[in-house]
């Protein structure tokens, strides 16, 4: 079976030995000093909150004093082999979306939550069904340590939820988030490999197995205006870094999405 039909088939895909050892130990570099300064600035959400995720790793502020990371950032995430292995999942145009850093929460004080990930967004739940067949929404996870960290529903994103799944995911009935669901499936991974799965299937991390998680999701699609008006241009790369970018497709498209979302809005 190739990539496209395991995609299309389960909603998820992993692809072993994508990134080499050097390749990895330059990506955790930048993002342990990213990391590191988010959680000085976020402290007292990071405990309170119990957050297991920051996003947008590119955003021009965690660069000041380090420039030239951020084009080597842009350059390592969007690696040949990565870029090659989504055109030929998808068959389409990729764009860059945005980056999110999992990891586990503050004393593993939380239980991890079965969503789809629009579930946080205004956009309704009939919307978001509806529009299921129409989108194309990724998360690229590059594991920066060996985790079994995300469980995921296979085959859930080209459908929508059973009963259970929506009494679950919405605690509706007596249920609550983190209660099993069947036909689940824990992925295990090491850094080099990338899971690639749908942003909108039934998902949730895994925090009980992983002493210590750190994992870079790249979050990438293709374009559609229920969620184009959420990328956020400041994290996508200057005129002058794309023309130093050597597999720029994703970001050139990314601009492209973000112009046009601004003509739009504008117009
Ligand atoms: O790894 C996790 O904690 C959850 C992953 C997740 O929800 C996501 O990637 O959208």
């Amino acid at each position: 079976m190739d990539l496209g039909q395991q995609f299309e088939g389960q909603g998820y895909v992993v692809l072993n030995k994508i990134f080499e050892k050097n390749e990895i130990d330059q990506i955790t570099h930048i993002v342990d000093r990213i990391y590191g300064q988010w959680r000085e600035e976020n402290h007292h959400a990071l405990v309170e909150q119990q957050l297991i995720n920051m996003h947008s790793l590119t955003h021009p502020k965690y660069f000041a004093d380090h420039s030239h990371e951020r084009l080597q950032f842009f350059n390592l995430m969007a690696s040949a082999k990565l870029t090659e292995a989504l055109e030929c999942m998808s068959g389409r145009e990729i764009y860059f979306h945005n980056t999110q850093l999992f990891f586990n929460p503050y004393q593993n004080g939380k239980q991890p939550y079965w969503h789809r990930d629009l579930q946080y967004s205004p956009i309704d739940d009939a919307v978001q069904a509806a529009e299921q067949h129409n989108m194309l929404s990724l998360h690229a996870r590059i594991p920066l340590v060996a985790e079994k960290g995300v469980e995921l529903i296979p085959k859930s994103h080209i459908r929508w939820d059973t009963a259970l799944e929506r009494n679950v995911r919405f605690e509706l009935n007596g249920h609550q988030n983190h209660e099993s669901l069947p036909d689940s499936v824990l992925i295990e991974l090491e850094p080099g490999d990338v899971l690639i799965f749908s942003a909108q299937m039934i998902h949730r991390g895994n925090y009980a197995l992983n002493p210590v998680r750190k994992a870079l999701d790249l979050c990438l699609g293709s374009p559609h205006p229920l969620v184009s008006g959420f990328l956020d241009a400041a994290g996508l790369p200057s005129d002058q870094e794309l023309e130093q970018i050597d597999n720029h497709q994703w970001y050139t498209l990314a601009k492209c999405v973000s112009a046009n979302t601004v003509a739009n809005t504008i117009g």
